[in-house]
């Protein structure tokens, strides 16, 4: 089984990770980790810390020649900002009466109940680890889940729909390009700076993010994220916790401002006709079943159906706002404006690179759980025959 944890503060020393189950023989370099880290600070609307910050993955151990030996992997990346922070971050000496405390908490923020929850008088603490600069380390242990699907011709890839109100036309022409695989979709929108397919819209969302950040406001969006080369059956309907759609959606809430997951076109389909909803079944010349259409999303009875599997993310605007919101000072305990920490006006593009990462470990346990096996070489073979085997019984 594959896990991992992370642990980091935004302004502390580093981000690190601890990735535990990858299999051996997976080939894994830094460049493959940095690529997706370099996509994750990409991205119209991002603030200061982006500018400061080029992350890059010191990878400490679980790899030889170049590829995983079956041990756990440490992965490490430095947070440049840190020497700018040393007092406020100081680790082992009590600067509590020198440095300033934070007591306005941010509407919608981890501000407020975090600040309680753990009995701070200070609300720096809560930030710090709640911060959505921990998904540099998620997004660094997750690629090397993503590596191993890759091996096995398995690819993810986003686009973002919807940025405030600037929604584009549904469905996109762009769609086409899965059927070269969801990197190639990926490809494409990472060529936008807001990671959308079509130009007028994206012309929009970038006015709208620049209204926004001179306003002093925020602004959230829809990300897409499609995955294809998955075989048919990966998850099970035989009991709750092994339905594929439910694992999906709780490692994409588990993203810092990811308030909805939507597996196709699930809303729209509760409030139409199940005659209008659900894609009925063609067989193709090679006697396989397929689909004209993916409102399901690529998932039935909690399994994959062999059509690309198709999430919906909705991020919620940041909820740091420069011009900010009515809140209540915890020491004194009057009306306030909220605190102003320095952040991001728009951070969707930089979520769909996230979305993509948390749901790499979800697929490669799904592997893991149908074929088994300790190297990509096994396991490889046993994908390989479970395919040979259905393609055999499709051209009966
Ligand atoms: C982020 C780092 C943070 C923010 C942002 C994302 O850096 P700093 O707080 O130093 O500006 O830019 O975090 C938030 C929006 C948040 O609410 O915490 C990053 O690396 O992605």
């Amino acid at each position: 089984m594959f896990r991992y944890f992370t642990a980091g503060e935004s302004h502390g020393r580093a981000l690190s990770a601890i990735v535990d189950g990858m299999p051996a023989g997976v080939p894994l370099s830094p460049d493959s980790i940095n690529r997706h880290l370099a996509r994750r600070q990409q991205g119209y609307g991002r603030g200061h810390r982006m500018k400061i910050e080029t992350d890059t993955v010191d990878i400490l151990n679980g790899v030889r020649f170049g590829k995983t030996i079956g041990a756990p992997i440490t992965l490490l990346i430095e947070n440049r900002d840190w020497k700018n922070w040393t007092e406020k971050m100081c680790q082992f000496e009590d600067k509590s009466d020198t440095v300033k405390k934070l007591h306005v908490p941010r509407p919608g923020h981890a501000d407020l109940a975090g600040r309680l929850k753990y009995g701070f008088d200070d609300i720096r603490p809560v930030i710090e680890r709640s911060s959505a600069r921990e998904t540099a380390a998620r997004v660094a242990a997750c690629s090397v889940a993503r590596q191993f699907l890759k091996e096995l011709g398995i690819e993810i890839g986003s686009y973002l729909s919807a940025i405030g109100s600037a929604i584009e036309p549904d469905p996109s022409p762009a769609l086409e390009l899965l059927s070269e695989g969801a990197e190639a979709l990926m490809q494409r929108a990472d060529t936008s700076p807001v990671r959308m397919l079509d130009k007028a819209t994206e012309e929009k969302a970038i006015a709208l993010i620049d209204d926004a950040k001179q306003r002093g406001d925020t602004l959230g969006g829809i990300i897409e994220v499609f995955v294809t080369g998955l075989p048919i059956g990966l998850g099970s309907y035989t009991q709750h916790d092994r339905k594929l759609d439910a694992q999906l959606a709780a490692a994409i809430i588990s993203i810092q401002a990811v308030k909805g997951v939507e597996i196709g076109t699930a809303f729209r389909n509760a409030v139409s006709f199940g005659s209008e909803v659900h894609d009925e079944i063609f067989v193709d010349a090679h006697g396989k079943p397929y689909r004209k259409t993916n409102r399901a999303g690529g998932i039935e009875g909690g399994m994959t159906n062999g059509e690309p599997i198709h999430l919906r993310v909705a991020m919620k605007p940041i909820s740091t706002l420069m011009n900010p919101l009515r809140s209540v000072n915890l020491d004194s305990m009057e009306e306030e404006l909220s605190l102003i920490e320095r952040s991001d006006a728009c951070a969707a593009p930089a979520c769909g690179v996230i979305a993509e990462a948390v749901i790499a470990p979800v697929l490669m346990n799904a592997i893991l759980e149908k074929f088994g096996g300790d190297s990509l070489e096994e396991i490889e073979k046993r994908v390989h025959q479970y395919r040979a085997q259905l393609a055999k019984s499709f051209a009966k």
